[in-house]
C-alpha cells in the first residue's frame, strides 16, 4: 500500500477477508442486544441492479454497521423473491425453466451485491422458490387451512375447536368471519355427510375454496389480486382486466380487518403509508337497512353511513352485477336493462369509483317501499354502485350524497332535503353537520344524534341493524401460473383435502410447456401422472407472488431448519424486525400480508410477536437523468441543444454513459450501432456537441440506466455509498446526477493521503490533539451518531468532508485524531476503514471495534474572542 488510493485492491481484500471470516455472522447472544435490520428482499429480474435499487441497502447497512459498533446483536440478512411472473413469461417464449432464469439473475444479483461491500450474513440467504423454503409457505397455508376466525375470543383458532361447537350445538351461536349462510343443529351436523361437512368448513377456514368474483387477465392467462392492478390494468405488463366469476382460493383477511387498522397506531410508520393501509380497510360505521319491494315478499338490503338521511331516500339504486337484477326487471324494462349490464362489466370498478363525470344507469321498472314513509321508490340499476361493496345496493339521497345527486339531475329523480344548510339547486350538502329537517321523528336533531336515533328504530321495528363495513376483501390467493408454490391439497369428491406435514414439500412438477392445457387449466395441468395417491388430483392453481415473501422475515431467524418454520428459541431472541427499508409501493400488497400473516401466527402460538415490522422507512426512488439529442427532420443530421430551435428537429434518447456533463461523446455516438447516426453530420457550438436532460423514471428504453459496476469500476464502492447517500435525504425522489461524484472520491483520496507522509510510509504520531482537533473530531462523532439515529444520511456526509478539512489545514496525522475519524467513517465506507485500521496496527476488523463516544467537554468554545468595545 502507498498513499496511492487503490481502492480496488483495498475492496477485494476486504470483501473477501469479510466472507472468509464470515465476519458478519450472528447466533443468539443474551448477554447483547439483538437488532433486526432488514431490507425488502429484491425479486431478481434480468436486468440486474441499477444505481437505484441499493439506495435503501446502503442505508439499512450503515445502520447495521453502525448498531454493531454500539454494542448490539445484529441481525441484517438478504434473500431473493424468486418467483414470479417475469420468469415465467421468459419460459414461456424461450422454453427454459423458470428455475434456471432465476438461478442466473441470482447469481448476476449476487456478484453485484458483493461489489458493493455490504454487511448481510449470507449463510442466511433463503430463496422463496427453493422448496426447503417453500415447504413451510405451504405449511403456514396448512395451517390457515386448519383455522378459523373466532370474532368472541378476537382470534383464529383450531379447526378442531369449531367442529367440537357444531358437534355440540350446531351454528347459530358462532360468532365467526364466516361465508356460511344457513345455520344447523347439533343433529343436523352429526347427520351431515363427511362430503357435506366438510363444505361447511370451507365457509369458516381462513383459506377456502369458493365462486368469487376475481380480476381476470387474459393476456396473462391468471387472476389478479386487487393490489395488482393499476388503474384498470395489470401492474406486471398493462394488460386489460376483466370481472369473472371463478372458483378460487382466498385469503380471509377481512377476519383481521379490525386488528390490521388499529395496530397501524403503535407502529413506527410513515403516517402517509398508514393513512394508504387505512383508506385501503376503509372501516365504515353506518346501518344495514331492508327495504321492501313492491309486489313481492323479498326485501332489498343496503348499507348506509348515513341513516339519518333515510326521509331523503327517494330512490334505490342496485350494481349492474346485483344477483337480483334480472327478477327486479320487468319485462318492459328488459331489453334496456340486458344491455346496460352487458356494457358496465367491462368497467373496472376502480374505473367506475374515479370516473365521477360519466353517469349512466337504467330503471328496473320495480319499486320499493320506503320503511318509514310507505311510499313507492324506483329501483334502479348504476354502475357507480359496486357489487363488492356493502351489499351492492344503496338507498340514494341526492340531497346528500354528490354520486346520488349527479344521478338524479342526470336522470330527472326527485331531490328531497332532509338536512339544513347547504344549497340544492347547486350541488348535494353532504356535510354531516345541521339539523335535520323533513324527517318525522328526526326532526331538530343534528346529525350525530339523528344517526343514533335512527339506528336504534331501524332495529326497534325489526328492519335492520347498526353495522361495521370494510371496503377491504378477502385476498384471492389462487394463480393460474406455474413459477410459483404448488398449493398443497387434492380433491376427493370435489372437496379440497390438505397434505400433511410430512408430505411437504409438494414440489413443483415438470411440465412440458409453461401453458394453460388444451382444455384451459392451469399448466400445472401438464404434469403426467401428478396426483396424490395415484388417484386424487392435486389443486392445478399455484400461491401469488405474495405468499413468500409474507413470512420471510422469521425464516431468517433460522434458515436451515427442517423441523420447523423457525424455532420458538430464535423466535423469542430475534423478535420483530427494529427496522425495516424498502419501497413505499408495497403499501397495500405485502405490508397489508405480511401483518397478516404474522397476526395469523401469533394467534396460533407460533411467534410472540404481533406485528412483524416495527419501524420502517420507504426510500424514495433514484430516478434517472436521460440525456436528447437533437435530429434534424428528413436528414442525418443532429444540432446541438443551443441551436435546435433554428431547424426542424426530432427529440431521442441518447445513452448517457456516453454523455459527459451533457456533452455528447460524439465518436461513440456515431460508432453505436443502436443509433443509427453512421456518417451523421454534427452542428456544435463552441466545438461540442450538448445534449438536453430530463429526469425520468430510470429504464433502459429510456438510456439513462446507471449500472454500480461501472461507477464501482471507475471510483469504487466507498464512493458509491458516500455518493448515493450525499444525493439528498433517503425518502426523497431524486435524480441520479454524477455531478458531485468526483468531490466524493477526492475525498476519500485524500482522506487516505493523510496518513502517508512526504517519502510515502504510513505514517501516525501520538502527539496530543490540539483543542480545535478534538472540537471538530467530537462534533463529527456527535454529528454522525445522531445523523444515523435520525436516518439523515446525507447531512453525514458532509460532516465528513468538514472535519476532514479542518484536520488536512495542520496536516493533522495524530492518531488520537485519525482513529477514531476511521471508526465513524466506517459504517458508511467500510473497505478504506477497514484497510486503514489494520495499517493502524489492530488484529480484528474495524466492525469488532466501537463506535467513539463524544465529549460535551470538547465541544466548547473556550478559544472566545472578545470584540473590543
Ligand atoms: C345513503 C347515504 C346518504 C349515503 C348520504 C351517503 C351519504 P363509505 O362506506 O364511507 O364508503 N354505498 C353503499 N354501498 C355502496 C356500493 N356498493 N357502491 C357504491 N356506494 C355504496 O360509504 C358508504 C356510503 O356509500 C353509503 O351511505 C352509501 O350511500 C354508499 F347523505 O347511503 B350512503
Amino acid at each position: 500500500m502507498s498513499s496511492f488510493y487503490d481502492f480496488e485492491a483495498i475492496e477485494g481484500k476486504w470483501q473477501k477477508y469479510w466472507a472468509e471470516n464470515k465476519t458478519f455472522n450472528t447466533e443468539i447472544d443474551e448477554s447483547k442486544q439483538k437488532f433486526y435490520s432488514l431490507d425488502m428482499f429484491p425479486y431478481p429480474s434480468g436486468a440486474g441492479l441499477h444505481v437505484g435499487h441499493p439506495l435503501g441497502y446502503i442505508a439499512s447497512d450503515i445502520v447495521s454497521r453502525f448498531k454493531r459498533l454500539k454494542g448490539f446483536n445484529v441481525l441484517h440478512p438478504m434473500g431473493y423473491d424468486s418467483f414470479g411472473l417475469p420468469a415465467e413469461q421468459y419460459a414461456i417464449q424461450t422454453g427454459q425453466h423458470p428455475e434456471i432464469t432465476t438461478q442466473q439473475n441470482t447469481a448476476r444479483y449476487r456478484e453485484q451485491l458483493d461489489k458493493i461491500g455490504f454487511s448481510f450474513e449470507w449463510d442466511r440467504e433463503v430463496k422463496t422458490s427453493n422448496p426447503d423454503y417453500y415447504k413451510w409457505t405451504q405449511w403456514i397455508f396448512l395451517q390457515l387451512f386448519d383455522s378459523w376466525y373466532n370474532n368472541d375470543s378476537n382470534k383464529a383458532e383450531s379447526i378442531s375447536t369449531l367442529i367440537e361447537k357444531f358437534e355440540k350445538d350446531g351454528n347459530s351461536n358462532v360468532n365467526a368471519n364466516t361465508d356460511q349462510e344457513t345455520t344447523f343443529t347439533a343433529d343436523e351436523w352429526n347427520a351431515f355427510s363427511e362430503n357435506d361437512q366438510q363444505q361447511v368448513l370451507l365457509n369458516y377456514r381462513l383459506t377456502f375454496l369458493a365462486d368469487t368474483t376475481v380480476n381476470w387477465c387474459p393476456a396473462l392467462g391468471t387472476v389478479l389480486a386487487n393490489d395488482e392492478i393499476k388503474d384498470g390494468l395489470s401492474e406486471r405488463g398493462g394488460h386489460p382486466v376483466e370481472r369473472k366469476k371463478m372458483r378460487q382460493w382466498s385469503m380471509r383477511i377481512t377476519a383481521y380487518a379490525d386488528r390490521l387498522l388499529t395496530d397501524l397506531d403503535g407502529l413506527d410508520w410513515t403516517d402517509s403509508i398508514k393513512e394508504i393501509q387505512r383508506n385501503w380497510i376503509g372501516k365504515s360505521n353506518g346501518a344495514q337497512v331492508y327495504f321492501d319491494i313492491d309486489n313481492s315478499e323479498k326485501k332489498l338490503e343496503i348499507f348506509t353511513t348515513r341513516p339519518d338521511t333515510i326521509f331523503g331516500a327517494t330512490y334505490m339504486t342496485i350494481a349492474p352485477e346485483h344477483d337480483w337484477v334480472p327478477e327486479l326487471t320487468t319485462d318492459e324494462q328488459r331489453v334496456e336493462v340486458e344491455a346496460y349490464v352487458e356494457k358496465a362489466k367491462n368497467r373496472s370498478e376502480r374505473d367506475r369509483m374515479s370516473d365521477v363525470k360519466t353517469i349512466s344507469g337504467v330503471f328496473t321498472g320495480s319499486y320499493a317501499l320506503h320503511p318509514f314513509t310507505g311510499e313507492k321508490i324506483q329501483i334502479w340499476i348504476g354502475d357507480y354502485v359496486l357489487a363488492s361493496y356493502g351489499t351492492g345496493a344503496v338507498m340514494a339521497v341526492p340531497a346528500h350524497d354528490s354520486r346520488d345527486y349527479a344521478f338524479a339531475k342526470h336522470f330527472n329523480l326527485p331531490i328531497q332535503e332532509v338536512v339544513e344548510g347547504g344549497n340544492l339547486e347547486e350541488e348535494s350538502y353532504d356535510a354531516k353537520e345541521g339539523k335535520l329537517v323533513n324527517s318525522d321523528f328526526l326532526n331538530g336533531l343534528d346529525v350525530k344524534e339523528a344517526i343514533q336515533k335512527a339506528i336504534s328504530e331501524i332495529e326497534k321495528q325489526g328492519r335492520g341493524k347498526g353495522q361495521i363495513n370494510f371496503k377491504m376483501r378477502d385476498a384471492v390467493f389462487s394463480r393460474q401460473r406455474y413459477w410459483g408454490e404448488p398449493i398443497p391439497v387434492y380433491f376427493k369428491d370435489g372437496v379440497p383435502y390438505p397434505l400433511s406435514i410430512d408430505q411437504l414439500p409438494l414440489e413443483l412438477p415438470k411440465v412440458d410447456e409453461y401453458l394453460p392445457t388444451e382444455t384451459g387449466e392451469p399448466p400445472l395441468g401438464r404434469a403426467e401422472g401428478w396426483k396424490f395417491e395415484n388417484q386424487y388430483e392435486y389443486e392445478l392453481s399455484t400461491m401469488p407472488g405474495w405468499a413468500g415473501s409474507s413470512w420471510y422475515m422469521f425464516r431468517y431467524m433460522d434458515p436451515k431448519n427442517d423441523n420447523e418454520f423457525c424455532s420458538v428459541e430464535q423466535l423469542k431472541y430475534w423478535g420483530n424486525v427494529d427496522l425495516y427499508i424498502g419501497g413505499a409501493e408495497h403499501a397495500t400488497g405485502h405490508l397489508l400480508y405480511s401483518r397478516f400473516w404474522t397476526k395469523f401466527l401469533y394467534d396460533r402460538g407460533f411467534i410472540t410477536v404481533n406485528e412483524p415490522f416495527q419501524k420502517m422507512i420507504n426510500q424514495g426512488m433514484i430516478q434517472g437523468r436521460s440525456n436528447l439529442v437533437y435530429k434534424v427532420k428528413g436528414e442525418n443530421k443532429f444540432v446541438s441543444k443551443g441551436l435546435r430551435k433554428q431547424y426542424d428537429t426530432t427529440t431521442h434518447h441518447v445513452d448517457v454513459n456516453i454523455v459527459q456533463s451533457d456533452v455528447l461523446d460524439v465518436e461513440a455516438f456515431k460508432a453505436d450501432k443502436r443509433f443509427e447516426a453512421e456518417g451523421a453530420e454534427f452542428v456544435l457550438e463552441d466545438g461540442k456537441y450538448h445534449c438536453g436532460h430530463e429526469v425520468e423514471k430510470m429504464s433502459k428504453r429510456l438510456w439513462n440506466v446507471v449500472n454500480p459496476d461501472d461507477v464501482i469500476a471507475q471510483y469504487g464502492a466507498d464512493t458509491l455509498r458516500l455518493f448515493e447517500m450525499f444525493l439528498g435525504p433517503l425518502e426523497q425522489f431524486k435524480p441520479w446526477n454524477t455531478e458531485g461524484i468526483s468531490g466524493v472520491n477526492k475525498f476519500l483520496k485524500r482522506f487516505w493521503k493523510l496518513f502517508w507522509d512526504e517519502n510515502d510510509n504510513f505514517s501516525v504520531s501520538d502527539d496530543e490533539p490540539t483543542k480545535a482537533e478534538l472540537k471538530v473530531l467530537h462534533e463529527t462523532i456527535k454529528k454522525v451518531e445522531w445523523d444515523i439515529q435520525n436516518y439523515s444520511f446525507n447531512t453525514s456526509v458532509s460532516q465528513f468532508m468538514i472535519c476532514f478539512n479542518e484536520l488536512n489545514k495542520t496536516n493533522c496525522n495524530k492518531r488520537a485524531i485519525l482513529e477514531p475519524f476511521v471508526q465513524i467513517l466506517s459504517p458508511y465506507a467500510p473497505h478504506i476503514a477497514e484497510e486503514l485500521w489494520k495499517l493502524l496496527g489492530h488484529q480484528e476488523s474495524v466492525t469488532k471495534s466501537t463506535f467513539p463516544v463524544w465529549k460535551e467537554e470538547y465541544l466548547k468554545e473556550d478559544d472566545f474572542e472578545y470584540p473590543i468595545m
